[in-house]
């Protein structure tokens, strides 16, 4: 505190004013307590604090503060010097001005988001279409960010028509692979998707998935590419281009396999790269919500959500879910989800299932390096 309010502290000390006059006389020229006394002379409670300013950040005034406080147990003078304390900190003030711009931020994506809803394909049902003409296929759908589900796309690879769990246990059953193995020890299993990494045969594997009836403790996923490199290599023979001009086929290794039973289950995510899962046996379902509703999906670390999935989702706990509007559909063998850049989606395999998913379209799809790092883990 400058010298000459300390010399003004002390002399009406002595005189015997109230430290709450005083308190209240030096807030109104921008001193705050923690600037009056020393670091442990009082005792703000940290839970206090944190109360305060996130109420503060959500743009609450002083008086609903103190009121909601209050109800929570706190007194009323204490959570006053709580926040004239928090009002004159530098670094409270930049956090204002952060919050201000993410505000804007998020306003003008709902106010994107409700305009785009007057369309129909946007997000209240998903087109099922013929594969139409790459061309044509970004005009409508990968530079205006809306998904469809396409059809007649991959009749014409060898995958389409052979792949199974026994195709795959007969022409591959020493193969040594990865896949994610005991998800349902870990409620974060995707996240924790490193440490879930086992090898195993390709036999044992087939053998394992054959013998559940529906559970999410195993599945081969793009997590494991990196380790199942030869067995992707391999695989190209069933593969070809996607409809005709869609993929840069000198980029195979952005393509990626997805096998495992029934009950397999990709929690809440958005991916990096726009993305097309193609279903080649059994089914998914796939719930997808809007990329412009990222400001209130709860996005709390990297790609994920503080959610799993929808389903009873909490609305006390998680207010903003209600402006959310899910989409759901099943995918069919032989059909195409096309998965734009940021759209949520949740994964839930309904029977036995293969997929291969792509991002190597003939298309700018690398915005990966630009995507910011998280801050606070
Ligand atoms: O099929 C799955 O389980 C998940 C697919 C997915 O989330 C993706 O390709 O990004």
């Amino acid at each position: 505190m400058p010298q000459d309010w300390q010399i003004w502290l002390e002399q009406n000390l002595q005189r015997g004013c109230s430290e709450e006059q005083l308190m209240a006389v030096l807030k109104q020229h921008g001193l705050a307590p923690s600037q009056v006394f020393e670091p442990g002379d009082i005792d703000i409670d940290q839970s206090l604090r944190e109360f305060v300013l996130e109420r503060s950040l959500a743009g609450d005034g002083g008086a609903e503060i103190i009121a909601d406080g209050m109800a929570k147990g706190w007194p009323a003078a204490q959570i006053e010097e709580t926040y004239l304390d928090l009002t004159v900190d530098p670094v409270f003030r930049k956090l204002l001005q952060t919050q201000q711009k993410l505000n804007k931020c998020s306003w003008m994506m709902r106010t994107q988001d409700r305009l785009r809803q007057l369309q129909p394909n946007y997000a209240a049902q998903i087109e099922r279409k013929s594969v139409p003409g790459f061309s044509e296929f970004v005009q409508q759908h990968y530079s205006l960010q809306v998904p469809v589900i396409l059809l007649h796309g991959i009749e014409h690879w060898p995958a389409r028509h052979q792949w199974s769990p026994e195709y795959f246990a007969a022409h591959f059953p020493e193969q040594m692979i990865e896949v994610q193995m005991h998800r349902q020890s870990d409620p974060n299993f995707e996240r924790n998707s490193p440490q879930l990494k086992r090898l195993t045969l390709m036999r044992d594997f087939i053998s394992k998935l054959m013998a559940v009836q529906y559970s999410n403790d195993m599945y081969l996923t793009a997590n494991n590419a990196a380790q199942n490199k030869l067995l992707m290599q391999a695989l190209q023979k069933d593969i070809a281009d996607f409809g005709t001009g869609y993929c840069d086929l000198t980029q195979s290794e952005r393509q990626f396999l997805w096998m495992g039973p029934a009950g397999t289950f990709t929690p809440l995510h958005y991916d990096l790269t726009n993305n097309m899962l193609v279903q080649l046996y059994g089914r998914k379902k796939v719930t997808l919500i809007p990329a412009l509703q990222m400001p209130d999906m709860y996005n709390h670390c990297w790609v994920f959500s503080e959610l799993n999935c929808l389903d009873n989702a909490d609305l006390k706990q998680y207010p903003q879910l209600q402006h959310v509007t899910p989409l759901e559909c099943v995918l069919e063998p032989g059909e195409a989800l096309f998965i734009p850049i940021g759209w949520w989606h949740s994964v839930e395999s309904l029977d036995v299932s293969i997929s291969l998913s792509f991002t190597n379209f003939n298309q700018m799809n690398q915005f990966y390096n630009e995507y910011p790092s998280d801050l606070i883990k």
